[in-house]
């Protein structure tokens, strides 16, 4: 077993993980080891203490445990060892898989997608976030195990504490009913959503990227506000508009937005569409990535596959690579050949900005004003094509 870490400090809930990962196929060893790091900062967020993991390569998986019953013996001493109380795979599991592998392992198992889920859950703040994110949680329990099985796992366990808690309701109402109902309620967020967007009177920017990118640390530097930032992984759910002044009483507004990740479920994504939809109807995307970041492709591609998922993969781009301040004089020139449209900045430092500014006004005419309310104003933005094309 190798050794995470275990630091009882970190974890606020109290609850030891052990770290299961089958390696499946031809694997790429070093996305599968960053992928196994994500998911240790994913329990991490959750307030789960890691006691260790258990990794295994099959060229197939097996259909009762996805893992061997060889490595399933290892899994169960190390889990002893470590005095973990639940197990978390990095691969997506069948109801099938759960259920036997709770039984066989006497503890509790959950999938990556559950641990985002119940993350999305914990740090969910406003109502609509609450909204997508139990009915995310839903009908990804409906979808999986029988209805009473469902709310008997809603009922306990790490990241239950969000929005989604509340067993007796849970108990007297069934879940399909409640899916329907907080689906009427999204439709009616969306709906105003929607009107008030179309009453914006300056073009729309959005930040998006992988999670941990720098994408509220860039928000704040160049509109010189406070959004939380933390060294967490989903640090935001809630997205923030603010003004963003370009200078000769020109404005755009800058809003931020729910970071990606690899193998983001895709629940969440319907669910989160309202709030992932504000990309889709931007003027321009900054594409925040974390310049320092070992896995950088791997991200960029995430991101660029989640942008055609969310239908903003034909807004126009710039691509902003923060974090410049953590590099190499070396690592900078390769990024620099590679990338010779990005932009590079360090949103922590304050570098780099003016340049951004100048590439979202260049890219962002001004917006005529709309005749009547509720109007949408005519968007030359959308026409025209962008100096600092990338990616
Ligand atoms: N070294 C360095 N760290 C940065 C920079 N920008 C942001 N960070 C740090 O990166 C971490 C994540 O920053 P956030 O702004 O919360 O990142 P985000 O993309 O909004 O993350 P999510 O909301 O979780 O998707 C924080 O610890 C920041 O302080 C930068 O330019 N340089
Ligand atoms: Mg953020």
């Amino acid at each position: 077993m190798k050794q995470l870490w275990t630091t009882e400090e970190s974890a606020s809930s109290g609850e030891r993980a052990l770290l299961a990962q089958v390696a499946l196929g031809r694997f790429d060893p070093a996305e599968a080891e960053d992928s196994l790091a994500e998911l240790e900062r994913l329990a991490n967020t959750a307030g789960v203490a890691v006691a260790g993991s258990v990794t295994q390569r099959r060229m197939k998986p097996t259909a009762g445990f996805l893992i061997g019953t060889g490595k399933l013996a290892d899994l169960q001493l190390a889990c002893r060892q470590g005095q973990a109380n639940v197990v978390i795979f990095d691969n997506e599991l069948n109801a099938i898989q759960v259920n036997n592998l709770d039984r066989a392992l006497g503890i509790r198992v959950i999938d990556r997608t559950e641990l985002i889920l119940q993350i999305f859950a914990r740090r969910a703040r406003s109502a609509e976030a609450q909204i997508q994110v139990e009915l995310a949680q839903r009908q990804y329990l409906v979808s999986r195990i029988p209805v009473s099985e469902a709310q008997q796992r809603f009922q306990g366990g790490i990241g239950m504490r969000g929005p989604g808690e509340s067993p007796l309701r849970l108990r007297n109402e069934p879940m399909r009913r409640r899916i329907r109902e907080l689906k009427r309620k999204l439709e009616r967020v969306q709906a105003r959503r929607q009107r008030t967007r179309m009453r914006r009177p300056w073009p729309l920017v959005s930040l998006v990227g992988y999670t941990n990118a720098g994408k509220s640390t860039l928000l704040n530097a160049l509109t010189d506000s406070a959004a939380y930032v933390d060294d967490l992984l989903f640090a935001t759910l809630d997205t923030k508009t603010r003004r963003l002044d370009l200078g000769g009483g020109h404005a755009a507004l800058l809003t931020d937005t729910v970071g990606f990740i690899r193998r983001l479920p895709h629940g969440l994504v319907a669910s989160f569409r309202s709030t992932l939809d504000v990309a889709a109807e931007s003027e321009l995307l900054l594409i925040v990535a974390d310049a320092g970041h070992a896995r950088l492709n791997d991200h960029l591609r995430v991101v660029h596959n989640t942008l055609r998922e969310i239908g903003a993969d034909r807004v126009k781009r710039l691509l902003v690579f923060n974090k410049c301040d953590t590099l190499s004089p070396d690592r900078r020139d390769t990024i620099r050949q590679r990338w010779p449209d990005a932009l590079l900045a360090s949103a922590a430092r304050g570098t780099g900005l003016d340049e951004i500014r100048r590439a979202i006004a260049g890219a962002c005419p001004p917006v005529v004003a709309p005749r009547r309310s509720g109007e949408a104003a005519p968007n030359p933005a959308s026409q025209r094509s962008l100096p600092h094309a990338c990616v």
